[in-house]
């Protein structure tokens, strides 16, 4: 099986960490460190995107993640039914949504400031601290985000977190409770193995 992602990727990070609590044996293909390219297998060229064994290609990483989690059922991370299910599956999609949120923020950050978008921008960064403001008064006091035990929801919110301390941590400020309860979660090897040193989400 080959993954083909990127060390800053969330989206990636969360289908590593995935295959790595299922103990499912991966060769990762880092497109920022070689020729290969995912647009050989998917048309969108993200990553990540996942090769099985017999050839099938899977992409984006929500349809990894649920197919992963039915291949491979132990640990089940995701709950097999229900509402149970959809609220895991909610945090993905919420997860998700504040890299897709902030990706263009970070964009436009990196043009000239003439060609910026500050209105656009505000707007976004206003959603990404909604987010944070929902995480915080959910986490607390909690061990784990869904059904008292570990699930795709706690990875889907630690690699999200990452990704806004990478390249956004100013906008983290004031949300400890959302920052210490991924901090806990980074003690599973699972999120600490092979995330480049960028990407520490310490408390
Ligand atoms: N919804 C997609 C998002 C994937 C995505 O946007 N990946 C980015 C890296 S974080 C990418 O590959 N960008 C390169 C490109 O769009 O060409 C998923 O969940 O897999």
């Amino acid at each position: 099986m080959h993954l083909y992602f990127s060390p800053t990727s969330p989206y990636a990070r969360k289908v590593r960490a995935v295959l790595l609590e299922k103990g499912v044996a991966f060769d990762g293909i880092d497109v920022a460190a070689t020729v290969h390219s995912p647009s050989a297998h998917n048309p969108l060229g993200k990553v990540p995107t996942l090769v099985l064994p017999d050839g099938t290609v899977l992409f984006d990483s929500t349809v990894i993640t649920e197919t992963i989690d039915a291949l491979h059922p132990e640990p089940r991370l995701i709950p097999e039914a229900g509402l149970e299910r959809a609220r895991v599956r909610r945090w993905e999609a919420l997860a998700d949504g504040l890299c897709d949120v902030l990706v263009p923020v970070v964009l436009d950050g990196r043009r000239p400031v003439e060609h910026r978008d500050p209105e656009y921008t505000a707007k976004q960064e206003a959603k990404v601290r909604a987010v944070l403001a929902y995480t915080d008064y959910f986490v607390t006091g909690r061990r784990f985000l869904e059904g008292g035990s570990f699930t795709l929801a706690d990875i889907a919110l630690v690699c999200s977190l990452g990704y806004v301390e990478l390249r956004r941590p100013d906008l983290l400020t004031g949300h400890q409770a959302t920052q210490g309860f991924c901090a806990r979660l980074l003690e599973r090897p699972s999120l600490t193995a092979r995330i480049p040193p960028n990407l520490p989400l310490r408390a």
